[in-house]
């Protein structure tokens, strides 16, 4: 046992001696050393589901404001037709892995009854007071086999004591009540967004908070991890810690994305870090990846006005592109209607959104075809370039350490157009990649036809109609052996 703990204890020396070690590797010792900063269990399963959706619904939606004063009557929260089934129905056939719901928005109107306020659905003519939109949506997400999420406005314009430490009791409270009333919750969403003027009780003014200390996140993260200890929550903010806001709000991850950051002295809603959230930083000391959210409308909040403003399927897709296609998960928004459904522009055009994805990526043209790399780790076959086309992410094509470029080349056996490259960087193993090229095999030689820096989680570069028979990618800069398990082509 001693020998055991005391092995134990070297372990991350000896990690981060074989890490740093420019000297290439020797056969006995294959094994590749993490590249640290690395995603957590919970991080990497997020990576995994790529598309979540976010869904904004509250008194807003029957005043047609996008950030209600909280002087707003609960009367009006009033859905006619309401159906969290039919929400998550369309979610779960378009594809998406998760749901996050309002359950508070910066107007203070609570979705569920809560014991601590009297300003939720409890004192609503909806459903007269017994409906619960969080227990309806979380079942419907159980159901369909989609993860629940919650969104909880840290910014409170309705409560009298907003401002005060009572307030982070208050909050506190209703996190509790989320996560213990609801079943497992795999990400909470805490935004920085504070316009200072609210109802507050009556008071009807404007109050400032100290955004770095007045909420004192680290106890109430400490307090949710300790209400469910597992699975572990991602908490979303500007900052992380479990993923980071990508800094706009228009569905673009930066063309540069690193799962890295350095979050010392980041806090959710510090003004002028927009660029570098975007960007993360290649050499961040924490795993704090980007999350893109975006709505499908010109608002977070249904208003009538905006039936004909969705995005169409051709936008959703180029989201797509500049986020799941650049490393990062999408957090789509699609708000529902004052009938309390997702609108039948909203469906359609997710319906046809999800048939351009399948048309994009039905068929990949490098499934079982032959492979070759100018070098692989060790020569073994663990790490051969063949890796790369086994449709299994937890298999790659890596080199020996200190060796951080090298070309990986598929014969796709007959000329094809191609219009998609997908590479994907093993990230259990750390983020490595910091430049890297395509060329396709035209007129008898190679031809550039994409060039690009971070791969991450997965990288989709469009290529335009681009005939070839054989396509190479070449890593032309890493921050360590690069390690990748994925080279598609659509
Ligand atoms: C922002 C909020 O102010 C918006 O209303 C919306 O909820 C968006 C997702 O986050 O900070």
């Amino acid at each position: 046992m001693k020998y055991l703990s005391f092995f134990l204890t070297l372990l991350p020396t000896f990690f981060f001696f074989s890490c740093s070690s420019k000297s290439s590797t020797t056969e006995d010792d294959l094994t590749i050393s993490p590249l640290a900063p690395v995603p957590s269990e919970a991080q990497l399963n997020w990576h995994q589901m790529e598309l979540n959706a976010f869904i904004h619904f509250t008194t807003n939606t029957f005043t047609d404001k996008e950030w209600g004063y909280g002087d707003e009557s609960p009367d009006i929260f009033n859905p006619t037709e309401f159906d969290a089934d039919q929400w998550v129905s369309v979610l779960k056939e378009v594809g998406f892995q998760g749901v996050i719901l309002t359950c508070k928005h910066h107007d203070g109107f609570v979705l569920w009854p809560s014991e601590y306020t009297d300003h939720s659905v409890e004192q609503s003519l909806w459903q007269d007071g017994k409906g619960d939109v969080v227990q309806a949506v979380s079942e419907a997400c159980r159901k369909h086999g989609l993860k629940f999420g919650v969104y909880l406005s840290p910014w409170d314009r309705n409560r009298v004591d907003y401002g005060q430490p009572s307030y982070i009791t208050y909050y506190r409270n209703q996190l509790e009540e989320l996560f213990t009333n609801y079943g497992p919750v795999f990400e909470m969403w805490f935004d920085g967004a504070n316009g200072g003027d609210g109802y507050y009780g009556g008071a009807r003014e404007t109050r400032e908070i100290d955004r770095q200390t007045y909420y004192d996140w680290p106890t109430t993260l400490d307090m949710v991890r300790e209400l469910q200890p597992k699975p572990d929550v991602i908490f979303f903010s500007d900052a992380g810690p479990g993923v980071r806001w990508v800094g706009n709000e228009q569905g673009i991850a930066g063309e540069t994305n690193w799962n890295t950051i350095t979050a010392d002295t980041l806090y959710a809603g510090k003004a002028g870090i927009n660029d570098l959230l975007a960007s993360g930083s290649a050499n961040g000391t924490s795993w704090i990846p980007a999350e893109v959210d975006v709505s499908i409308r010109p608002g977070w909040f249904y208003h009538a006005s905006e039936d004909s403003l969705v995005k169409t399927p051709e936008q959703l897709f180029d989201i797509y592109l500049s986020s799941v296609g650049r490393g990062s998960t999408l957090l789509l928004n699609i708000p529902p209607d004052r009938r309390g459904l997702l609108h039948e522009n909203d469906v359609a055009s997710l319906r046809g959104w999800r048939k351009l994805l399948d048309k994009a990526f039905s068929q990949n043209l490098t499934a079982d075809t032959e492979v070759k790399a100018d070098s692989y780790r060790g020569e073994n076959a663990e790490f051969a370039p063949s890796q790369v086309t086994d449709n299994d992410y937890e298999t790659y094509w890596a080199t020996d350490d200190g060796v951080t470029t090298g070309s990986i080349e598929a014969d796709l056996g007959s000329e094809q157009t191609i219009q998609y490259v997908v590479l994907q960087e093993y990230i259990p193993l750390g983020q490595r990649v910091s430049k890297f090229s395509v060329d396709a095999w035209q007129n008898d030689k190679w031809q550039t036809i994409a060039e690009a820096t971070t791969i991450g989680y997965k990288r989709i570069l469009p290529v335009d109609s681009v005939k070839t028979r054989k396509v190479r990618v070449n890593i032309e800069d890493a921050q360590a052996c690069p390690v990748i398990s994925t080279v598609a082509v659509y």
